[in-house]
């Protein structure tokens, strides 16, 4: 049975951005990763989805899952989505989450890198059922991977930071308006890793 218990400053490390908000807990799942890490991979249901770019239909380069409450349905490529049902697992980790940053969330797009050879490129999660500046509650299990933010506008800013297993990033404010980020390929990562990016869909 896993618990979780709040320790020391529950309040995260903010991460000083132009134009961003965002709050970084390097270990806010602490000796629980690796448990969670095993339940996530068993649990969730992975899907190979594909997507068209210039009219070629491509793999995505990582296997993803959609969670979520029941209407808290989500557009993608135009085509409506239905959330499946919540496991365990990532109740307790969205628990949690909610916990510590007193937001809530209503869905969680779940993606599974299977090595350092997946990826997600460039955008923000700036889709208009999540409203306007959305809070994002980003959760990493398994290898470490590194994670980009380049500002839309000013071209020369941008931020990297390693996403530890265990970790919570949060971003908020204008983070999705104003940046986008993307996690690149990293063919040295030989393990597999899971996010878990918690969201709130508006149109219920
Ligand atoms: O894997 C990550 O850290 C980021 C995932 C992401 O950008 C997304 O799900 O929109």
């Amino acid at each position: 049975m896993l618990q979780f218990e709040l320790i020391g400053n529950n309040s995260g490390e903010k991460i000083l951005l132009q134009d961003a908000e965002l709050v970084f807990w390097p270990q806010l799942f602490q000796a629980d990763e690796s448990k969670l890490f095993k339940q996530l991979m068993e649990t969730s249901d992975w899907q190979s989805e594909t997507i068209r770019i210039a009219g070629v239909e491509r793999l995505v380069p990582r296997l993803t899952a959609w969670y979520g409450d029941n209407g808290a349905d989500y557009y993608y490529s135009g085509v409506k989505h239905q959330p499946m049902a919540w496991t365990k697992p990532l109740l307790l980790i969205k628990e949690k989450i909610e916990q510590s940053c007193g937001e809530s969330f209503n869905s969680a797009l779940c993606n599974l890198y299977r090595s350092g050879q997946d990826s997600v490129a460039w955008h923000a999660d700036d889709e208009p059922e999540l409203g306007q500046n959305p809070i994002i509650a980003s959760a990493s299990f398994g290898a470490t991977r590194t994670f980009q933010l380049k500002h839309k506008k000013l071209l020369k800013l941008r931020h990297k930071m390693s996403l530890t297993s265990g970790s919570l990033l949060i971003m908020k404010g204008a983070t999705q308006a104003c940046w986008q980020h993307q996690v690149p390929k990293e063919p040295t990562v030989t393990e597999p890793r899971i996010n878990i990016t918690f969201r709130n869909i508006k149109r219920i």
